[in-house]
């Protein structure tokens, strides 16, 4: 069993924790989230490339993709491994939670999502479906409201 977790922190009151926890290579990753301070809808949920946070959330690079894919959605086999979907909010001081399970993300061996950077972004993900430029690139989610980094944990 590997456990990780990932404290999210944003220049705009956004804050949350995200928990991945995995029990062997070969099992999925169960991934529980919760973030305050979104406003109500959906909001992109993403795990970038890299554990990055020196120029803010902007450092974290581009969604995680070792396999070279476009973008699209959770359930997609074609997607990148870091397409996490949405995160939906009810309201403004309501907390967004998620709670999957996802085949891509793994916290073990050469594609491990340890060391990379949960992000939240300002709209919704159109998960590659929206017809925009960036649709198969970003989801066309916006900005950043919110990252941090995935650290291993013992206590989550
Ligand atoms: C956002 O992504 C979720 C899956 O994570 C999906 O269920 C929902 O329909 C998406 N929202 C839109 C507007 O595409
Ligand atoms: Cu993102
Ligand atoms: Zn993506």
């Amino acid at each position: 069993m590997v456990k990780a977790v990932c404290v999210l922190r944003g220049d705009q009151g956004v804050t949350g924790v995200v928990t991945i926890v995995q029990e062997s290579a070969d099992k999925p990753a169960e991934i529980t989230a919760e973030i305050n301070g979104l406003k109500k809808g959906d909001h992109g949920f993403h795990i970038h490339e890299f554990g990055d946070n020196t120029n803010g959330c902007i450092s974290a690079g581009g969604h995680f993709n070792p396999f070279k894919k476009t973008h699209g959605a959770p359930e997609d086999a074609v997607r990148h491994v870091g397409d996490l979907g949405n995160i939906s909010s009810s309201g403004e001081d309501k907390a967004a939670k998620l709670h999957t399970t996802d085949k891509m993300v793994t916290l073990f061996g050469a594609n491990s999502v340890v060391g990379r950077s949960v992000v939240v972004h300002e709209n919704v993900d159109d998960l590659g479906k929206g017809g925009h430029e960036l649709s198969l690139v970003t989801g066309n989610a916006g900005g950043r409201l919110a990252c941090g980094v995935i650290g291993f944990s013992s206590s989550v």
